[in-house]
C-alpha cells in the first residue's frame, strides 16, 4: 500500500519486545485496512502453540486425535473448495509483463494494488489478526531470510510454528531495522456481528496469491490451505527468493537435499528436483536395501533448497524450512518407513480420514482399509464406498510435522553455512522415452536437461492422466520472474563456483509394453543414487550416449534385486530415436514460448540433439 503522508499512530498492539518501528508501522497500516477485532503477536512459544491449538479445537477447526495413538496431534478438514495450491490464481506482478514472462500470470501492479485494497478493506472484521515473524533458514544464518506474515487464520499461525523458525527470537534478530519480507494473508471471510464462524473459513468467490517481485511483498486472499496461506513456503522461499537469488547470485530451488554416507564414512550431498507426485519426500528419506550394508541416507530437506557459492569453491545448500508439509496418501511402512515413524506425534493432519479410535488413515497407508471411517469431509465411510471410488482421504491430504522428528535427519541439517553439494538430480514421471539415469557431459548440457524436464500428470494434480507437462527444474509454478532469464541465470551459475556439481537426469517411472513399471523404485532407487555418488567421487564407470553418460548393466549394484534382468535394464536405458524426435519437438514448444528471452545456447543444444538423435 502507498504510505500515507504522515505516519499513523501506532495501532500495531506490538509488545515492548518489538523495537522495529517500520514493522510496527506496517502492521498498523494493515490493521487499519483489514480492521480485525484484535491483534496478537506470536512469540513462538510452546504455550502459545498449545493455546492456539486448543482454541482451534474449541472453534471446530481441529479435532484432537487420540492421545494414546497420536499424542499432541490434530485433524483439520478444509472447505471442499480449498484443498490445494491454485496456480491459476497465482500472480507475479512485476512492473513489466515481460519480466514475469509467459509462464506466469501477470497483472499490472497498480491495478493489482487497487484490487488488493478493495479485497482487504475490512476483510478481517470480527477476527483476530496474528502477526507471525519467521525465519526461513536457521535464525542468524547468512543464507537465511526473515518474513513477517500477518494472517487472520490461527491454523496458519500454528502451521507456521511447525514449518519455520517462528516467534520472538526472529524479532530479536531483526533488531530495530532488519530487513523482512512483508506477507499479508486473509481467508477473506469477515464475520459480521453475531455471525457464527465455520470450521474452515474461506472466500468461495475469490482467491488471489500475489507477489510483487520488485518490492518483495506477498499478499494472499481467500484460501487457508498450504502454499496459498503458509506464505514462507512456495511464496517466499521460492517465488520471492528466486528473484533475490537472481539479483544476488545464488539459487532458490524446488529441491530436496540428501546426504549419502558410504561404509567408509565418506559423505556426499545431492540436491534433487522433481515435479509433484514423483515421490520426492520418499527419496529424501530413503532407507537403503540390505545389500547396501554400511550405507546411510540422511535428510537435510525434502522440498526446498537455497544454494549459495561457498568460500570452498562449492555450492552450499540449506533447507530453509523447519517442518514438512507432506502428501499423506501413498505414505506407508513400505513406501516411507521414516515418514511413518516421524508422524507418531505433534502432527497437524489436514483432510485425512479419522478412525473410530481417534487415529488417522489414508489411501495407501495399509493394504486393507479400516472397517469404518469418517472421511475427509466428515461423512461416514466404509470399504464399500472405497470400492465405488469414493476416497476416504483427499488425494492432496497433508501432514504438517517438525523436521526434527525425522529419523533420518542429517547431523548438519541446521549448519548455517549449508552442506556442500556434489550433484544436482532432475527427475520426472515418464512412462517412455527418458532413460533411468543419464549424466550430463557439461554444465550447459545439464541445464538443458533440467530446463526441458517434463512429467506426466496424475489424477491428483489435474484429473487428466498421462499428459506430459513441461516443468523446467520442477519450478514452473515457482519462478518469480521470466523463465528464459531463469535459464540464463542457471547457465551463469555454473561459473559461480570452482567445482560445480555434476548434473543428472533420472526417471523411475518407465513402463514396459504391457504397462508395468520396469523399475521397482522406492528404496531400490539407492542403486542409482550410489552410481551417482560414485560418479561424483570418480569411481563409477559409464558409457557415452547421445544424451550423456549412462551406466551399463554391470555398472550398477544388483545384489538383492535378482528379478530385474539385463533385458529389463536394456529397456530402461533404451534411447528411441523416433520418440526423441517427438520429445525435442515438444522442447521446441516451450522454447518458442520463451521467445527472445531464451538463451541462445539452449536452442543450440536442442538443434544439435535433433541432429544426433535422428
Ligand atoms: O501447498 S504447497 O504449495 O505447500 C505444496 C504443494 O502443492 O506443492
Ligand atoms: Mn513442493
Amino acid at each position: 500500500m502507498n504510505a500515507p503522508a504522515t505516519a499513523p499512530a501506532d495501532q500495531s498492539n506490538a509488545p515492548a519486545w518489538v523495537r522495529h518501528q517500520k514493522l510496527r508501522q506496517w502492521v498498523s497500516e494493515v490493521a487499519a485496512l483489514a480492521k480485525p477485532e484484535e491483534i496478537v503477536w506470536c512469540d513462538g512459544s510452546q504455550e502459545e502453540y498449545d493455546r492456539l491449538c486448543a482454541e482451534l479445537v474449541r472453534r471446530g477447526t481441529f479435532i484432537r486425535l487420540s492421545d494414546k495413538l497420536r499424542p499432541n496431534s490434530f485433524l483439520a478438514r478444509s472447505h471442499p473448495g480449498d484443498v490445494a495450491r491454485m496456480e491459476e490464481r497465482t500472480f507475479i506482478c512485476s512492473r513489466e509483463k515481460a519480466d514475469a514472462g509467459p509462464t506466469n500470470n501477470w497483472v499490472d501492479p497498480r491495478e493489482m494494488r487497487a484490487t488488493l485494497h478493495r479485497l482487504f478493506d475490512g476483510c478481517m472484521r470480527g477476527r483476530t489478526m496474528y502477526v507471525v515473524p519467521f525465519s526461513m533458514g536457521p535464525v542468524g544464518s547468512p543464507i537465511a531470510q526473515v518474513g513477517v506474515e500477518i494472517t487472520d487464520s490461527a491454523y496458519v499461525a500454528v502451521s507456521m510454528k511447525v514449518m519455520t523458525r517462528m516467534g520472538r527470537r526472529v524479532i530479536d534478530w531483526l533488531g530495530i531495522d532488519g530487513a523482512f519480507v512483508p506477507c499479508v494473508h486473509s481467508v477473506g471471510s469477515p464475520l459480521e456481528a453475531d455471525q457464527k464462524d465455520v470450521p474452515w473459513p474461506t472466500n468461495e468467490k475469490e482467491k488471489w496469491i500475489v507477489h510483487f517481485p520488485e518490492t518483495r511483498e506477498i499478499w494472499s486472499f481467500g484460501s487457508g490451505y498450504g502454499g496459498n496461506a503458509l506464505l514462507g513456503k512456495k511464496c517466499l522461499a521460492l517465488r520471492i527468493a528466486s528473484v533475490m537469488a537472481r539479483d544476488e547470485g545464488w539459487l532458490a530451488e524446488h529441491m530436496l537435499i540428501l546426504g549419502m554416507e558410504s561404509p567408509t564414512g565418506e559423505k556426499t550431498y545431492i540436491s534433487a528436483a522433481f515435479p509433484s507426485a514423483c515421490g520426492k519426500t520418499n527419496l529424501a528419506m530413503l532407507i537403503p536395501p540390505d545389500a547396501f550394508k554400511g550405507w546411510k541416507v540422511t535428510t537435510v530437506g525434502e522440498d526446498i533448497a537455497w544454494i549459495k557459492p561457498g568460500k570452498d569453491g562449492r555450492f552450499r545448500a540449506i533447507n530453509p524450512e523447519a517442518g514438512l508439509f507432506g502428501v499423506a496418501p501413498g505414505t506407508s511402512e513400505k513406501t516411507n518407513p521414516n515418514a511413518m515413524k516421524m508422524l507418531h506425534s505433534n502432527v497437524i493432519f489436514t483432510n485425512v480420514a479419522l478412525t473410530p479410535e481417534g487415529d488417522v488413515w489414508w489411501e495407501g497407508m495399509t493394504a486393507e482399509p479400516p472397517k469404518r471411517l469418517i472421511d475427509w469431509q466428515g461423512k461416514e465411510w466404509t470399504p464399500e464406498d472405497g470400492k465405488k471410488g469414493r476416497l476416504a482421504a483427499h488425494p492432496n491430504a497433508r501432514f504438517t510435522v517438525p523436521a526434527s522428528q525425522c529419523p533420518s535427519l542429517d547431523a548438519n541439517w541446521e549448519d548455517p553455512q549449508g552442506v556442500p553439494i556434489s550433484a544436482f538430480v532432475f527427475g520426472g514421471r515418464r512412462s517412455s522415452t527418458v532413460p533411468l539415469v543419464v549424466e550430463a557431459p557439461t554444465w550447459e548440457d545439464g541445464v538443458y536437461m533440467a530446463a526441458t524436464l517434463g512429467s506426466e500428470t496424475t489424477a491428483a494434480i489435474t484429473g487428466k492422466v498421462g499428459v506430459v507437462r513441461r516443468d523446467p527444474m520442477a519450478m514452473i509454478a515457482f519462478v518469480g520472474y521470466n523463465m528464459g532469464d531463469y535459464f540464463g541465470h542457471w547457465l551463469k551459475m555454473g561459473n559461480a563456483v570452482a567445482y560445480p556439481p555434476k548434473i543428472f537426469r533420472v526417471n523411475w517411472f518407465r513402463r514396459d509394453s504391457s504397462g508395468r513399471f520396469i523399475w521397482p523404485g522406492y528404496g531400490e532407487n539407492m542403486r542409482v543414487l550410489q552410481w551417482i555418488v560414485d560418479r561424483c567421487q570418480g569411481r563409477a564407470q559409464g558409457v557415452p550416449t547421445p544424451l550423456g553418460t549412462m551406466p551399463r548393466f554391470q555398472d550398477l549394484e544388483w545384489r538383492g534385486l535378482e528379478n530385474l534382468s539385463q533385458s529389463d535394464f536394456d529397456e530402461l536405458a533404451r534411447i528411441d530415436a523416433h520418440a526423441w524426435q517427438e520429445e525435442l519437438a515438444s522442447h521446441d514448444e516451450l522454447f518458442t514460448k520463451l521467445g527472445d528471452r531464451l538463451p541462445g545456447s539452449l536452442e543450440g543444444r536442442r538443434a544439435r540433439l535433433h541432429e544426433i538423435l535422428r
